[in-house]
């Protein structure tokens, strides 16, 4: 267990934006702790509620953020990158939005843990597969969080998850059933990422 005091230090009542960027993302001597996954899977409204505060935007249009968008907590920062699997979008922006996560992600070395948000309503999906496994060969550790487990019937939600992690090759301890409308596994992420940044 972490300590109270230590979880309120992690997750103060007040948190900044820091900016939305398109390009390099400033360094800084803070943690950092990455949301990943496809667009509309929930990254926005799953940073609101850990948090504790609406200060990402969320949308209900898939393939809103193309940014960047940096959170400061104060003792870290949160992270949020544009969704990737966006059908609409088109060549030029994909390698784009690669472009800009592949170099956030390759020289981060405060990045302390990515959280990757899968949708827990469907099926395993070969994008998430791909991001995992390149998250896999840069040596992040990874948190799943199985998103809108509240859209799945209560006696289903612990097999879906297990499946989920199961086809993602992640142990399924490290995928977390959570919804962010109904707030379940929510203080359990929290804890999450406050072991990801204790030291040894
Ligand atoms: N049922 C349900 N819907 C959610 C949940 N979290 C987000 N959503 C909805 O999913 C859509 C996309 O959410 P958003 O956080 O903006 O996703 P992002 O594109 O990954 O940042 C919005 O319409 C949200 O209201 C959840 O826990 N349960
Ligand atoms: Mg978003």
């Amino acid at each position: 267990m972490i300590p109270r005091a230590e979880m309120k230090r992690l997750f103060p009542a007040r948190a900044t934006f820091v900016g939305a960027f398109s390009g390099p993302v400033p360094q800084s001597p803070l943690p950092e702790v990455v949301f990943a996954g496809r667009s509309n899977v929930g990254k926005s409204s799953a940073i609101n509620v850990i948090v504790g505060q609406a200060i990402a935007r969320t949308s209900s249009t898939p393939g809103r953020t193309q940014s960047i968008n940096v959170f400061d907590l104060g003792a870290l920062r949160l992270v949020d990158l544009p969704g990737y699997g966006y059908a609409k979008v088109g060549k030029s922006m994909r390698e784009d939005w690669k472009r800009l996560i592949g170099a956030y992600l390759s020289d981060r070395p405060q990045l302390k843990l990515v959280v990757a948000l899968i949708d827990a309503r469907r099926d395993p999906q070969d994008l998430d597969k791909v991001l995992l496994e390149q998250l896999g060969r840069l040596g992040h550790p990874v948190l799943g969080l199985a998103t809108k487990v509240d859209d799945l019937p209560k006696a289903k939600r612990e097999s879906t998850v297990a499946a989920l992690a199961a086809a993602h090759g992640l142990p399924s301890d490290a995928v977390i059933p959570f919804s962010a409308t109904e707030n379940i596994g929510v203080e359990e992420a929290r804890e999450a990422i406050a072991w990801s940044l204790s030291p040894g």
